[in-house]
């Protein structure tokens, strides 16, 4: 799981410790000269870079080093005077961010060959960048920890934006609380709502499943399999009826038997398709849900992200279902779909049993992404 990009996020500490190293063996002559020569021992300024390297209250002496610089409108952040007493008397070496452009962007692109979107690749990249400039590193301690608290600082604020606590959610709702099913075909829907009924049904919640797709042969007969299995109350009408009339019923049947929750499942439609759309918000329209879950597969990467867009353009989604991450090396919707939908993951799919379905924490996905877990 994630496997890819995992390999690439371990490459960008590699190269910012290997930056750190090159420069800790940087020659260091003209440095101690420059610090010999230089008036101020720039303990003060040294202090106020140490987080963010504003580095605008330099010497004269040391602004005369770095005039060059800033005439082609790139000044350093850093003086030359603080690098030169940070390697030379403290033994450490500072970050600027000349050093961090490369493997800033080698980064990017692999965040972006992860399928992470755009405008969250770019968050995670300045992220970093703002993180790490400045910082000063000593020499022979664990050079790749620093690139690896930024990213997982950075990772984190992506992640954790628009976090809901499904549990917390079905403590407090009114009952029977409603929760449809949306999304394109095969994504994994109809096998979700069997794993998130047994999920509600363990914590001891009386569940009732609703056969809304009506259109694709075959789909009711396939939740009834579930619902068996599951020993669960199916409400279903026949094939080619309305959805909305199904769902509306299996309420009216959870209300009257004081049942909890109703998950009805809905048919796979294509955002391009008009009519499916359009049923999809008379479905919304006439049975209000309390969550309107979209779910799609994590392997569609970007397109997925997309579609979740489209869909909640459509009608506003509560949150997202990620299926078959089991099987997606690139992590990047796990990442991006939040961000892009301004909702949140709810679960993400792991497996095609009913335990293969994981509450989604940011923390977890960090620990795949870079901790020890192999899955
Ligand atoms: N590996 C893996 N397979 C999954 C996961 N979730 C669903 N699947 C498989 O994906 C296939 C499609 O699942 P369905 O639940 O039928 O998908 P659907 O969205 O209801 O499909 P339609 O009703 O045709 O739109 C099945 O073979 C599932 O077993 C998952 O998390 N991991
Ligand atoms: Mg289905």
């Amino acid at each position: 799981m994630f496997n890819k990009l995992k390999e690439k996020l371990a490459g960008f500490k590699e190269s910012v410790a290997s930056k750190i190293k090159e420069k800790a063996s940087a020659p260091r002559d003209s440095l101690a000269k420059v610090s010999a020569t230089s008036n101020e021992v720039p303990a003060k300024s040294a202090a106020r870079n140490s987080n963010k390297g504003a580095g605008s209250g330099s010497s004269s002496a040391v602004q005369a080093a770095e005039a060059p610089k800033a005439k082609e409108n790139s000044r350093p952040r850093i003086s030359l005077a603080e690098k030169a007493k940070a390697l030379i008397i403290e033994r450490e070496v500072i970050l600027d961010e000349k050093d961090l452009s490369e493997p800033l962007w080698q980064l990017e692109m692999a965040l972006l060959e992860s399928d992470v979107a755009l405008p969250v690749a770019e968050e995670i990249v300045t992220s970093i960048k703002t993180d790490l400039t400045g910082r000063k590193k000593k020499i022979g301690s664990d050079t790749g920890e620093l690139a690896e608290v930024a990213l997982r600082s950075a990772l984190m604020k992506v992640l954790s934006r628009n976090s809901f606590d499904f549990d917390e959610f079905m403590k407090t709702a009114p009952r029977p609380v409603k929760i449809i099913f949306v999304g394109v075909n095969g994504t994994g829907k109809t096998t979700s709502i069997a794993k998130v009924a047994k999920y509600l049904k363990d914590q001891g919640y009386s569940v009732i499943l609703a056969a809304g797709d009506t259109f694709r042969a075959g789909a009711i007969e396939q939740i009834e399999v579930h619902a068996t299995k599951l020993d669960i109350k199916l409400i279903k009408h026949k094939t080619g009826g309305d959805p909305a009339a199904v769902i509306f019923d299996a309420v009216e049947y959870a209300r009257s038997h004081n049942k909890d929750v109703v998950l009805a499942d809905t048919a796979g439609r294509l955002h391009t398709n008009i009519n499916l759309m359009d049923q999809m918000r008379k479905i919304v329209r006439v049975t209000k849900p309390d969550l309107l879950i979209f779910v799609d597969e994590a392997i569609a990467g970007n397109d997925a992200v997309e579609r979740a867009r489209l869909f909640n353009e459509s009608v506003p989604i509560s949150g997202s279902i990620l299926t078959k991450t089991d099987a997606d090396a690139k992590g990047g919707s796990a990442i991006s779909i939040a961000h892009i939908t301004g909702k949140p993951v709810l679960f993400l799919g792991v497996g095609q049993d009913y335990p293969d379905l994981i509450k989604f924490r940011p923390e977890w996905l960090l620990e795949r992404l870079l901790g020890e877990s192999e899955n």
